[in-house]
């Protein structure tokens, strides 16, 4: 078998001290954290798009990376690919990945050829999954990049373009299933809009929620029983894209009765495109009993857009796999790098690096976090800092006995209990000694 990622080793944990750039300083799949071992926790997945297919492309220029493995024809790239991506993965120790349709295969003239095209491939991807423990995390359908989504594809004005994207969703959801993906897919690319001076949002809506009951009834019946995902954005392509951000798509969800079949995937980057951070829309998935997955990556706080670099952010990594514990950690979910290399780091061994990286990074989070946790100080403050609400007229406000009159009669009655800080600077500086113990 053709050596792709040559002289690049299996990469192995070798603890913080080493030097080796090819070993993990921080990631130990097998140690034991809580009951679980690291790779149980972290669940890493790797993205297709991102490490197999991009080719470093923006909007001024061509592609500086050569994603052609050595072939010319689309089909022998699309199978060398597969080789490639299962090397990488082994190298690397990632059990899980994901990907868009058209990232495995070649678009061919017709629905009817891209649609050969993806059975040939999803079969070759399956046969090379035998005899590994590589599971496919989730799958989507790419209903972004082609001109027939210009105005969207379950929000589009045009009927045919609303079936165009049902059928290659319909057939990823067979290419999910056939690889035992336990998740599938919607991030809305070109779901939004860019004017209301040509634009009925309410009726855009109402179809994109058709399309995704649709896909959930066609799922099950085939006997999918992962979960299905929306993946928050708030622009990009789109000037206002409709799931803005956790919260908006969790009114969504409640809004037209999904929320039994989707949960979230929360990617880091579009948090902060929102206006958010990372662990605030996690923590908004969470508490609303929809937190899935993760689409771990990071910004850059001087870019306006989705630049979808690999992870180093320790305290965010921290705070973000708090969140994630909190909710229970990864089910069916896992963590996604759609991450990308920049574009002059266009060799092989620059992609092996990234992921290096943002599983350290990760690695490192979910260590401090459990330190955090183990220290107490922090979880404590939070408890004691409610603890008005434990007695007297804050436990009857829990238990929903007063009324707005009797609250009244109680202040009026009542001198009000002094005010306690809210100790921002001291929680900062404990978080601080323990990330950097
Ligand atoms: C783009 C999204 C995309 C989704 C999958 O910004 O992150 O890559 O994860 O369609
Ligand atoms: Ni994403
Ligand atoms: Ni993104």
């Amino acid at each position: 078998m053709k050596e792709y990622f040559k002289g690049i080793p299996e990469v192995k944990y070798e603890g913080k001290d080493s030097i080796n750039p090819f070993a993990f300083k921080f990631y130990d799949a097998k140690r034991v954290i809580d009951g679980k071992s690291m790779e149980e926790h972290l669940k890493f997945a790797m993205s297709w798009w991102h490490t197999m297919t991009a080719t470093g492309t923006d909007p001024f220029g061509a592609g500086t990376i050569d994603r052609n493995y050595g072939q010319t024809e689309s089909m022998e790239i699309a199978r060398a690919k597969v080789d490639a991506a299962f090397e990488l993965m082994k190298k690397l120790g990632i059990k899980y990945f994901c990907f868009h349709d058209v990232d495995i295969v070649p678009e061919g003239k017709d629905l009817k050829e891209t649609k050969e095209n993806l059975s040939v491939i999803v079969d070759y991807i399956e046969e090379k999954m035998k005899g590994t423990d590589i599971k496919l995390l989730w799958g989507t359908a790419n209903c972004f990049s082609s001109p027939r989504y210009m105005h969207g594809a379950g929000t589009s004005c045009n009927a045919d373009s609303f079936s165009y994207a049902a059928s290659q969703i319909k057939n990823a959801i067979d290419a999910t299933i056939q690889l035992g993906g336990s998740g599938y897919v919607f991030w809305g690319g070109r779901e939004g809009y860019e004017t209301l001076l040509n634009t009925d949002m309410g009726f855009e809506l109402d179809n994109m929620a058709r399309l995704m009951k649709m896909a959930v009834k066609y799922a099950r019946k085939k006997g999918f029983n992962g979960d299905f995902y929306i993946e928050p954005k708030p622009k990009e392509p789109t000037k206002h894209q409709y799931d803005f951000d956790a919260a908006t798509v969790i009114g969504f969800l409640r809004k037209y009765d999904l929320m039994d079949d989707f949960k979230l995937n929360i990617e880091a980057n579009h948090a902060t495109l929102a206006g958010h951070t990372f662990p605030h829309e996690l923590a908004v998935a969470r508490i609303n009993g929809v937190f899935g997955s993760v689409d771990a990556n990071q910004g850059d706080s001087l870019l306006g857009w989705d630049t979808d670099q690999f992870p180093t952010d320790v305290k965010d990594a921290t705070l973000s796999m708090l969140e994630i514990i909190k909710a229970g950690g990864f089910i069916n979910g896992g963590l996604n790098f759609d991450a990308k290399v920049r574009r002059p780091s266009f060799t092989f061994e620059d992609i092996v690096y990234g992921y290096i990286s943002g599983m350290d990074t990760f690695a490192l989070g979910l260590i401090k976090a459990y330190e955090v946790i183990e220290d107490g100080r922090i979880d404590e403050f939070i408890e004691k800092r409610y603890a008005s609400y434990e007695s007297g007229i804050g436990k009857r406000i829990l238990n929903d006995e007063v009324t707005l009159e009797e609250l009244e009669a109680y202040t009026l009655e009542n001198k009000e209990r002094p005010m306690e800080s809210g100790r921002q600077e001291y929680l900062e500086t404990i978080l601080n000694q323990i990330l950097y113990k």
